[in-house]
This record gives C-alpha cells, structure tokens and sequence, in this order.
C-alpha cells in the first residue's frame, strides 16, 4: 500500500501541474469556465464554476489509479462528474483516452476552435511525473487497496482559483484568500468502516519562484491505518492558550459570537474548506469550526486522514453537541465517508451535514464544544 500513497502523491503533483498549466494563459483560463447547474451545484454560491480543469484532473486521476490499481476501479468518487457543456451547447464526457493524440482530440470537441489549448492539456493528461521522495520510498505498509475507496477534489477553493489573487496579505501566517488556498485533494477511506485512511493536499500554488517566477507547489501526506500514524509533517507543537479558531467568512454570528470569548477576542478568517484543515494540519490554527453542511466528502477526506495521522480528527459538530447533551461518554463521532446522506440528490447525498470541528489537540476540540454547547440552533 505504499504503492498506493505513492500513487496518490503523483497524482496530485499532475493535478497542480494542470491547475498551474490552465492558469498560466488568462485568454485560455477564461475558456474553460462553465457554470454549474441542477442537483450539483453547491447550493452555498449563487453562481458556482466548475472549470475543464476540475473535470479534467479528476478524470486523469482517476485514470492513473483505476489503471495501477484496477481493484479500485468503481471505487473513486470526485466532485465533478465528467459531462462539460461547452460553448455550443453541447454535452462532452471528458476522459483520458488510450493516446495523447485521442484525449487532444475529445478536448478540442470542448474547447473548439482553441486546439493549442486542448493539446497542451492532453500532453499534461498523459505525462509522468518522476517523483523522486525518498521518505516515500522507504514506506512498508500493508493494506489492500482493494479495501478502500477514494474522494478526489480536484481543485478545493474553485472561487479563489478563478479569482487568481496573489496580494491577499497572511494574517498570522493564514491567508484570508487568494491562490494559495486553491489545493488540490485526494483523499483514500476504508470502504467497510468509512473511516479516513490516506490523505495527500497539494498546494499548487504555494509559492513564486524567485529566479523563474513561475508557481512551485509543495505537497503533504498522512497515513493513519489501524495503529499506524506516518506522516510528512511533525505534529504541531503542545496547545497554547488560548486556542486559535478558523471559520469561513459565512460562519452566522452565533457561532462567532460564542468561539470569541474562548479565542481571545480573535478569530481567523479563511477560504476553502481544504485550506481551513491545512491551516490546522501546520498548527497555523488550532481548530476550523463549520456549522453547516456547505462541505463535502471530497472536501474533508484527505485532510482528516492527515490530521488522524498527526494524532486529531475531524468531527461531526451536530452529533458531537448532540452526544455530550445526552450525556454519553466515550469519543465524539468522526465524519465517515462512506454513507450518503438518506434522501439528498446530486452533490448534497455527500455533504457533511451539521457541520464538522477540524483539531489536532483533543483539549482544543474539547474547548470548542464547551463553548458551543450553548448555541441556539446547533
Ligand atoms: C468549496 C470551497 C469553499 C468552501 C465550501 C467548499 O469547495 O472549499 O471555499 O466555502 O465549503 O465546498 P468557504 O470558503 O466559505 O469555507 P469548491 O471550491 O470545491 O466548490
Ligand atoms: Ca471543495
Ligand atoms: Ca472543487
């Protein structure tokens, strides 16, 4: 199964190598917006994009797996399902064919009349990246791929990815916005239990070269299997009072309101759900509290492996409240990945509904439900 974390980790570095490449030309990126309809669109946003690009990297992720791995084939599940509409109205089912010369071909039917854009983005479908990590390599781990199942997002943080900022000023080093929290998630969970297993978050964007100029990404992994926990990262230092809470700008003002006291009179204020659980995976926040279900399987999967393999979790905030109300013992329930939720259509069937509290030090997650406890309506 290290070939399989090995797996995951490249197919992220050709995501954010084909996040950065539909970037790189303004006229190109502006070709490849479509907006979302129906069932599937998130019903936060009023207008919600989805570009070629989310379609396109789920799809040759899913390729490169299904094609290693053929016992995971059926099994991987991802944002975006593969039909993009493209100027004339038609209906195209974007996948990597057998040639470079096929894809090229299928993604001119989309981006017609811009055939130089569809084969730079079949060149990226179909290249290998070497990927030369030595701690990876020295892995042993037995599981069997055969027993898990994947969530991809392709690109979390579609808004800010579209919206392109690169002056978005850190505020004690977590960026309220901007490219940088546009990444790339790939997420692997027991298919049996639901529970997180692998995770790998690349930040395509996380810095300007300073000779090149051109973007360099970084990457981080988590593994977290019966008593296994490895991971890419140290785990962030012992708590220091008081606890530093992330929240998305569209957190109500209750929430805000009852987590201000316990923080000091200071919250942080994030985008991308998968940015918010990165900020906590860094220590740069010592938990992200979201109160509604405006996330996703996708979005959390590979971020809570991480974090369990750094010894925290992610939990069900509804049914965290609603254990500690009636008094039972024992650890609050972690998000699982592996149920839809009872009579939800499209996307929302995956939404972590009620919520979720991202931690790495259970004295912070603790902090966090005592001040909850008492909000009206959570
Ligand atoms: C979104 C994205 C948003 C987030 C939302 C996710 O995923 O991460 O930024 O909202 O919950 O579903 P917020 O930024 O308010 O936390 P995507 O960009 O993939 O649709
Ligand atoms: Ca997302
Ligand atoms: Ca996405």
């Amino acid at each position: 199964m290290a070939g399989l974390l090995k797996a995951l980790v490249s197919a992220s570095e050709k995501a954010a190598d084909i996040a950065r490449l539909c970037r790189h030309e303004e006229p190109l990126f502006q070709l490849l917006v479509a907006e979302k309809t129906g069932a599937d669109k998130n019903r936060r946003f009023l207008q919600d994009f989805k570009t070629l690009a989310d379609v396109l990297i789920q799809e040759v992720i899913k390729h490169d797996l299904g094609t290693e791995f053929p016992e995971l084939q059926g099994h991987i599940g991802g944002e975006e399902s593969n039909e993009f509409t493209n100027a004339q109205g038609e209906t195209v089912a974007v996948r990597v064919c057998g040639t470079v010369g096929e894809t090229a071909a299928l993604l001119g039917s989309v981006l017609a009349p811009e055939q130089a854009a569809a084969e730079l983005l079949a060149a990226a479908a179909h290249r290998d990246a070497a990927l030369g990590d030595a701690a990876l390599d020295g892995l042993a781990l037995s599981i069997h791929p055969g027993d898990l199942a994947i969530w991809i997002d392709p690109i979390d943080s579609t808004n800010e990815y579209i919206g392109g900022r690169e002056d978005v000023a850190p505020v004690d080093g977590i960026s309220p916005a901007g490219l940088c929290s546009a990444l790339v998630l790939i997420g692997a969970y027991d298919r049996c239990s639901g529970c997180p297993v692998l995770g790998v978050i690349n930040e395509p964007f996380f810095r300007r070269d300073p000779l090149t100029h051109r973007w360099q990404g970084r990457y981080h992994w988590g593994v977290a299997y019966q008593d296994t926990r490895l991971c890419s990262l140290s785990p962030p230092p012992p708590p220091r009072p008081p606890p530093r809470v992330v929240l998305s700008r569209a957190e109500g003002p209750g929430v805000r309101a009852a987590l201000h006291p316990l923080c000091g009179g200071h919250l942080h204020f994030a985008a991308g759900a998968g940015y918010k659980m990165l900020c906590v995976i860094l220590g740069l926040a010592d938990a992200y509290v979201l109160s509604e279900g405006s996330t996703f399987a996708w979005d959390a999967c590979a971020p809570h492996a991480i974090l369990r393999a750094l010894g925290g979790g992610t939990v069900a905030l509804a049914g965290a409240l609603r254990a500690r109300r009636v008094g039972e013992n024992g650890p609050p329930p972690e998000l699982l990945y592996n149920r839809p939720a009872e009579g939800a259509v499209g996307a929302e069937r995956w939404a972590n509904r009620g919520g979720l509290v991202a931690y790495v030090h259970p004295q912070h997650l603790e902090a966090v439900l005592d001040a909850l406890a008492a909000v009206p309506g959570l």
